[in-house]
């Protein structure tokens, strides 16, 4: 019972130290050394050059989805150039498309928290057909206030944002399954139930009574991809850290580290408290659906938000849902067991076989790898080390393949290439580490520069990996480029895996902060994006679709609404007179356009959601309470012609109670 993974105690002081001068000192001495030649120096340097060259003109070979991790937004980059196509703003503002300022866009940031523009996005994960990505949706997680967010890849815009009730910290998500059939996603942080007040006024000492995690299960439309919370696994107070699901022989299962296993007793003790171990928790999510399915789920009021942009009207909606089905695990016999997994563990991955089941103790001197086959032999003959909080924990030898012993420091995730092969980030010893998964041997490492959190292969989650890139996402960047002041860029590395020996392509820098990635060849997206919307069947209330048709009308006393085009070279109405201090102007502008790549901006001098772009066909709102009389000019912000410049106005504001009539 007793292997080297709970032998951790010893361990973990110097690896704790390690880990923490890892960020500092301890780098300043490794840079271009231990890599040598073979990393940094010339020798390679056309090799690996011409490995990423991708001619002016040429498209790359695939799409990269990296997260922006505190930044909320998604960033798209072709690989393997690195070239940086789009940011895609997801639970953040954004001023390059207007998203989270537009009317039309500002519901999808509305929780019941009220309206949170920021939060910290962790991990994107493609939809799946049959456990391969098929390329129609990127779905993402919002850390710090609850959501899941889906992105439609036929047009790269965020399209529905699901928050989750009985959840705080939705760190283990999201996990698609291998048809879509859900999207799961697990709480970081275990609180008091919405039923109980949300996280509202219970005492810290009720931990054990009053305090569950959730883990959420989200149907998803086959054809459609919208969401919906279907039902919970309300799960006793650990902190869940990170999911992965089978596939295969263990499609039916998803998997979970969860760490301050202990907690579960008391609140207080945390730190206090040093259990040699935490679990790995391991889910049915098809038992678990025949539960909910068949009457064993209750129900609870809650409080969420389910917002969605309406696909004929480009408008975000808002639907408050007031009640949320759950399953407690310990009603539901074979749903959920434990497997003894090292302290404070980090990732869980499954390879592409569905049998292994690898988890990285951030703090293990080994990477233990547990065996799907025995993990099924374990439960048909009860092999059991007792249970925890109702829930049965197997015994580590009977579901334990082996370990990998000495990868390196600080193992945190885990990626494979489809070949026999699996690849561990080493957070705290800065390197990638190459290991065989039957033999489980250490087979080559690389250095990263520095401290690298996720990799990834494209499709290395998935049954049949593309292989032939890694993609290190590091958290330190240092001297690798020229320095921008305390804040530098971050950085992600190109690494060759198609031979014997990893080989480093390409630094290069990135949009704030890649956790997780997740890339596709791109004729799986290519030839499915959207050029420009239709202005036929572009259902916006105020959409005017010919010139003839633009209006400024005075609704109510105090509110105004302006119906205008755009089209080059001109806004229709260009002068418009008769608007008043205090009033609410409504600015509807439609793009004419119909034409791919030619969006028009709209920006008035004073106003507070100052601009707006609007792609072509579609209509998007900016609104403003003129603060003061005056002329106020507007243009075109979005360089569309050579005559951009021409495409501009003037709005007349008088005092408030004037005569001076609108016309237009
Ligand atoms: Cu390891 Cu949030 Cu996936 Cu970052 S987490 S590294
Ligand atoms: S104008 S091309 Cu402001 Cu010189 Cu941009
Ligand atoms: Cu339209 Cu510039």
């Amino acid at each position: 019972m007793e292997t080297s993974i709970f032998k951790l105690k010893k361990l973990v002081p110097k690896a704790a130290l390690l880990m923490a001068v890892a960020a500092g000192t301890a780098l300043q001495g490794c840079s271009n050394t231990e890599g040598g030649s073979a990393n940094t120096a010339e020798g390679v340097a056309t090799d690996a050059a011409s490995a990423v060259y991708v001619a002016p003109g040429k498209h790359d070979e695939l799409y990269s989805f990296l997260s922006g991790g505190f930044n909320g937004q998604v960033s798209v980059y072709g690989l393997p150039s690195g070239r940086l196509l789009k940011i895609i703003p997801v639970f953040t503002q954004h001023g390059e498309n207007g998203y989270g300022y537009s009317e039309e866009s500002k519901a999808m940031l509305m929780t019941s928290h009220g309206f949170v523009p920021w939060d910290d996005l962790h991990h994107p994960k493609l939809s799946r057909t049959d456990g391969m990505t098929d390329g129609r949706w990127l779905f993402v997680n919002g850390n710090n206030t609850p959501r899941v967010a889906r992105i439609d890849l036929k047009t790269f815009e965020t399209v529905e944002i699901m928050e989750l009730p009985n959840s705080a910290g939705n760190h283990c998500s999201p996990y698609p399954t291998n048809n879509n059939e859900y999207v799961i996603a697990g709480t970081r942080f275990s609180v008091p139930l919405d039923m109980k007040g949300g996280t509202g006024d219970v005492s810290l000492d009720k931990y054990e009574e009053e305090f569950r995690g959730s883990i959420s299960f989200i149907k998803v439309d086959p054809e459609k991809g919208d969401m919906d919370l279907d039902f919970q696994i309300l799960v006793p107070g650990f902190d869940y850290d990170l999911a992965n699901g089978g596939k295969g022989p263990s499609e039916d299962w998803v998997f979970f580290t969860t760490y301050n296993s202990e907690k579960a007793g008391t609140l207080k003790e945390v730190g206090a408290s040093q259990n040699d171990r935490d679990y790995l928790a391991a889910v049915n999510w098809k038992l678990a659906a025949k539960y909910a399915k068949e009457g064993k789920a209750r129900e609870m009021p809650a409080n969420y938000y389910h917002n969605k942009i309406d696909k004929d009207s480009h408008i975000a909606k808002s639907t408050v849902k007031k009640k949320v089905r759950y399953l407690l695990p310990e009603e539901c016999p074979g749903m959920m067991y434990l497997l003894p997994a090292p302290k404070s563990p980090h990732g869980i991955d499954v390879d592409p076989s569905g049998e292994f089941m690898i988890v990285s103790g951030k703090l293990a001197s080994a990477i233990p790898v547990f065996s799907f086959s025995k993990m099924q032999d374990a439960i048909k003959n009860k092999k059991f080390d007792g249970e925890k909080n109702g829930i049965p924990v197997l015994q580590y030898e009977a579901v334990l393949k082996g370990e990998v012993k000495e990868p390196g420091l600080g193992p945190l995730h885990t990626e494979f290439d489809g070949k026999g092969n699996a690849y561990t980030s080493m957070f705290v010893s800065s390197e990638v580490v190459k290991w065989k998964l039957n033999e489980l041997q250490v087979v080559d490492r690389i250095p990263v520069y520095y401290s690298v959190g996720h990799l990834m292969i494209p499709g290395g989650d998935t049954k049949a990996p593309h292989g032939k890139y890694l993609v290190a996402m590091n958290k330190i960047t240092k001297d690798r480029y020229l320095p921008t002041g305390p804040e530098l860029a971050h950085s992600a590395q190109l690494i060759d895996i198609s031979g014997e020996k990893m080989k480093l392509l390409l630094d290069f820098p990135t949009v704030a902060e890649p956790h997780y990635a997740q890339a596709i060849p791109a004729e799986k997206v290519a030839p499915n994006s959207v050029k420009f919307y239709k202005l036929d069947e572009n259902k916006h209330p105020h959409a005017v679709k010919k010139e003839a048709d633009v209006s400024v009308v005075r609704e109510s006393k105090n509110r105004v609404r302006v119906k205008m085009t755009a089209i080059r070279s001109h806004m229709t109405p260009d002068n418009i007179e008769g608007i008043q201090v205090g009033d609410t102007v409504y600015f509807h502008v439609t793009n004419l356009e119909q034409d791919w790549d030619v969006p028009h901006g709209f920006a008035v001098m004073g106003a507070n959601n100052a601009e707006t772009l609007i792609m072509p066909g579609a209509t998007q709102t900016l609104t403003w309470v003129p603060k003061k009389a005056g002329v106020f000019p507007f243009y075109c912000t979005d360089f569309c012609s050579a005559l951009h410049q021409e495409m501009q106005g003037y709005i007349r504001v008088s005092p408030k109670g004037s005569n001076v009539p609108i016309t237009f």
